[in-house]
């Protein structure tokens, strides 16, 4: 397989999406986490984190509680990197969650190849960069307000809860979001305003959000979302125009994965000036 044929990689990503035994028959949902988890390291003011130099192969991130069960996806995507390596871990980590965005129903988003994992283990940014899910707006906002996101764009982006579903083992929360989390939509938006959530100790005794019956949940986190009035109006906005919130999830989920991406001949200097300062 030639080297840069990156349609050959995205339809072994394909192939790798459906997976019987696993979840709800796909591993597609795991593939946005990694893909988000792997950019959501970035800090704009200096530079340091994000999807480029794929740090999460180090047990350092990887260990990180924050991803906890990511490993699934990173070994998955290690087959299809047997049959292409010349492609980084970088670019395939992130290129895997658009295609399986697309795969899912989703809006087309741009991916541009170019990231690197020539980095060493102590480039890895710290612990503790991405959200936590027990807490309210504030946190909210400092957590993406530093990777330069604004308030439409993080309501945007986590109608990526869309898909897929807590798991206890791996975050002590439990349950999907919606009845087909592996279809992208805008029913995560719809529900947040229609349905009626009460607070509950899930069965390992964290407290999350729930519908009546007790099947679809909301964290802390995504209840907060309806609480600010900021928050608010988008997802007002999501819930009613499918469109719109497909336009914007695809814009803020291409910005997503290029924070801290440098290309061209400055490349390598500038990313280790960056990381110089961690
Ligand atoms: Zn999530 N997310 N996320 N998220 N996320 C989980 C699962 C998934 C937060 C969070 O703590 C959690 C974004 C934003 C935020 C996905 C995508 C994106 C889980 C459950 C938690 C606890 C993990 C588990 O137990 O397996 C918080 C606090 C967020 C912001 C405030 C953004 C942004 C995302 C992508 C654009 C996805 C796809 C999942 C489902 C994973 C799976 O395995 O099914």
């Amino acid at each position: 397989m030639a080297a840069g044929d990156y349609m050959a990689v995205r339809d072994a990503i394909k192939k790798i999406i459906p997976q019987s035994s696993y979840d709800d028959g796909s591993a597609g949902p795991v593939l946005v986490r990694l893909a988000w988890h792997a950019s959501g390291t970035y800090d704009k003011k200096s530079g340091t984190g994000g999807s480029n130099g794929s740090t999460m192969r180090y047990k350092l991130e990887a260990s990180d509680e924050a991803n906890n069960g990511l490993e699934y996806a990173r070994n998955l995507l290690d087959l299809v990197r047997q049959q292409f390596p010349w492609i980084s871990y970088a670019d395939l980590w992130t290129l895997a969650g658009v295609v399986a965005i697309e795969y899912m129903g989703g809006p087309k988003i741009g991916w541009k190849p170019g990231r690197v994992d020539d980095v060493d283990e102590q480039y890895v940014p710290p612990n503790g960069r991405l959200p936590d899910a027990t807490q309210g707006e504030d946190h909210i906002r400092s957590v993406f307000y530093r990777m330069g996101f604004n308030d439409q764009e993080i309501v945007a982006l986590s109608g990526a809860h869309n898909l897929g579903r807590c798991h206890a083992d791996r975050s002590g929360f439990e349950g999907p979001w919606v009845p087909m989390p592996t279809r992208f939509s805008n029913t995560y938006f719809k529900l947040l305003l229609r349905s009626r959530w009460h607070k509950r100790k899930n069965s390992v005794g964290v407290e999350q959000y729930n519908d009546e019956d007790n099947e679809l949940m909301m964290l802390p986190t995504d209840m907060a979302l309806v609480k600010d009035p900021k928050f608010r109006a988008w997802v007002e906005r999501y819930a009613d125009d499918k469109d719109l919130f497909y336009r914007d999830f695809a814009a803020a989920f291409g910005k997503l994965l290029e924070l801290g991406v440098i290309r061209g001949p400055e490349d390598k200097a500038l990313r280790q000036y960056a990381r110089a300062k961690l």
